[in-house]
């Protein structure tokens, strides 16, 4: 079949379709198109004019930070209450499911904070290098602006993303179960270019980024990484870093866990081994079967989730063209494929990329097929560069046992039943 704009919306009709019904050729599409023809007569979405198109609307700037249609208004960042003890040092989840193409709105991407979102007055806000470096220094958000910058679109993915379904389907949405990861682009500072104007010692090995806010979250970075793509970013999709993502400076490291890419960054100490802090040895570290702990597992491994169907994204038709849709990423750079499995696991077919495959970003893949109505067992499984392939939950559990939190990234999978509804399962 053709482009999305062939494609049936919500209420069962299609557009295109409606136009045309022939064009969709090969699927039952054309079908619903036809049934659409002949309700013409009796639909007053048809036959009669609404307010909008009898009345003159809003002028220019009446909205002068635009905002999405009231009839959007369901698509928002959620918190799940009970999984932490304070709002001040929790987590709200992105709505995946509503969402397409690659990046995240904005206004929409996850937060986790330690100690609540800072407010911070740009103009008193100053990033120290200090430590193992030929000369301290200290800059203000002015002097960050006279460096070389760059854009780039990175995911960042908690490394608790799916830490609760760890046990088995827990869950149900792709919001709650993969809601931790957004999508944007950045525009920022190499840090290598701020590390060099305060020269780095020979001895130098490992950074220590720290941020402004009251948990004053501190993390030790390897040189090596911090010279190759760290970012000291102070913009997101074009604007200013909102205060829950870190305004007015937040560190970027790209494909690494979300806990290493400190907000609202104040200050970059340079040593010479790693400052054991508390978010990589109490939290951040993955503890094994045998009783012993991953420490430093610093990249986001390659994932994957269907967004659409999901339990938050029923479908609203019965049978015939269906679109699934979801999101692959991974940590190790580009994604080389995704396949689709309509049975659990037992068979798979190849997913279409759609839109830009960068490194250490969302990929969007899409699979359209014909449904025939009955029950699924959706499951998406993503391929990075590198060769490597996201695991089944069981061949991660044999590996990691379950004693984790961190880093799940085994295989999602979605029971669509026949009336459209969808819950979160697990297969084995
Ligand atoms: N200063 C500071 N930086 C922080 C945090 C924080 O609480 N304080 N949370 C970390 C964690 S655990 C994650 S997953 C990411 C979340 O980034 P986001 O809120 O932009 O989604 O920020 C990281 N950086
Ligand atoms: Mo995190």
């Amino acid at each position: 079949m053709g482009g999305n704009s062939s494609a049936p919306d919500r209420t069962g009709t299609s557009r295109r379709g409606f136009l045309s019904a022939g064009l969709a050729a090969g699927t039952t599409l054309a079908a619903g198109a036809l049934a659409a023809r002949g309700a013409a007569a009796s639909d007053t979405a048809i036959t009669e004019l609404p307010d909008w198109t009898r009345y003159l609307g809003e002028g220019v700037a009446t909205r002068p930070y635009g905002h999405p249609s009231e009839f959007e208004s369901g698509v928002v960042r959620r918190d799940v209450p009970w999984l932490t003890a304070s709002p001040e040092s929790s987590v709200s989840f992105t709505p995946l499911h509503d969402l397409d193409g690659i990046i995240t709105p904005n206004g929409l991407c996850f937060e986790r904070h330690h100690a609540g979102i800072a407010e911070i007055d740009p103009s008193k806000h100053r990033l120290m290098v200090n430590g193992l470096v030929e000369k301290p220094l200290v800059f203000t958000m002015d002097d960050l602006k006279r460096f070389p910058r760059e854009n780039r679109v990175y995911f960042l993915e908690c490394a608790a993303n799916s830490g609760m379904e760890w046990r088995g389907a827990q869950l149900n949405g792709c919001q709650y179960t993969h809601g931790m990861v957004h999508c944007v682009m950045y525009t920022g500072v190499p840090l290598k270019h701020i590390l060099n104007e305060a020269g780095l010692r020979t001895n130098a090995a490992w950074v220590m980024p720290e941020g402004a806010d009251a948990a004053a979250m501190t993390r030790s970075v390897p040189l090596q990484k911090a010279m190759d793509d760290c970012l000291v970013a102070f913009k997101m999709n074009g604007e200013a870093l909102r205060p829950e993502q870190g305004y007015p400076l937040r560190l970027v490291v790209p494909g690494w866990e979300g806990n290493m890419w400190v907000k609202w960054l104040r200050r970059i100490e340079v040593g010479d081994e790693p400052w054991h802090t508390r978010e990589e040895t109490s939290k951040y570290t993955d503890l094994l079967e045998n009783g012993k702990a991953r420490r430093f597992t610093w990249v986001m491994d390659a994932k994957s989730v269907i967004t659409s169907p999901s339990p938050q994204a029923p479908l609203n038709h019965r049978s015939g063209a269906t679109v699934v849709s979801g999101l692959a990423w991974s940590g190790n750079g580009r994604i080389a494929r995704v396949d689709v499995s309509l049975d659990g696991g037992r068979n798979w077919r190849p997913a279409r990329l759609d839109g830009p495959v960068l490194p250490r970003a969302v990929s969007r893949f899409y699979c359209e097929f014909d449904w025939d109505g009955s029950d699924l067992l959706l499951q998406s499984r993503a391929t990075d560069e590198t060769g490597y392939v996201q695991p089944s939950k069981e061949e991660l559990r044999a590996v990691r046992g379950v004693n984790s939190i961190y880093h799940n990234n085994g295989i999602q999978t979605w029971h669509v039943r026949s009336n459209g509804e969808v819950e979160n399962v697990e297969v084995s």
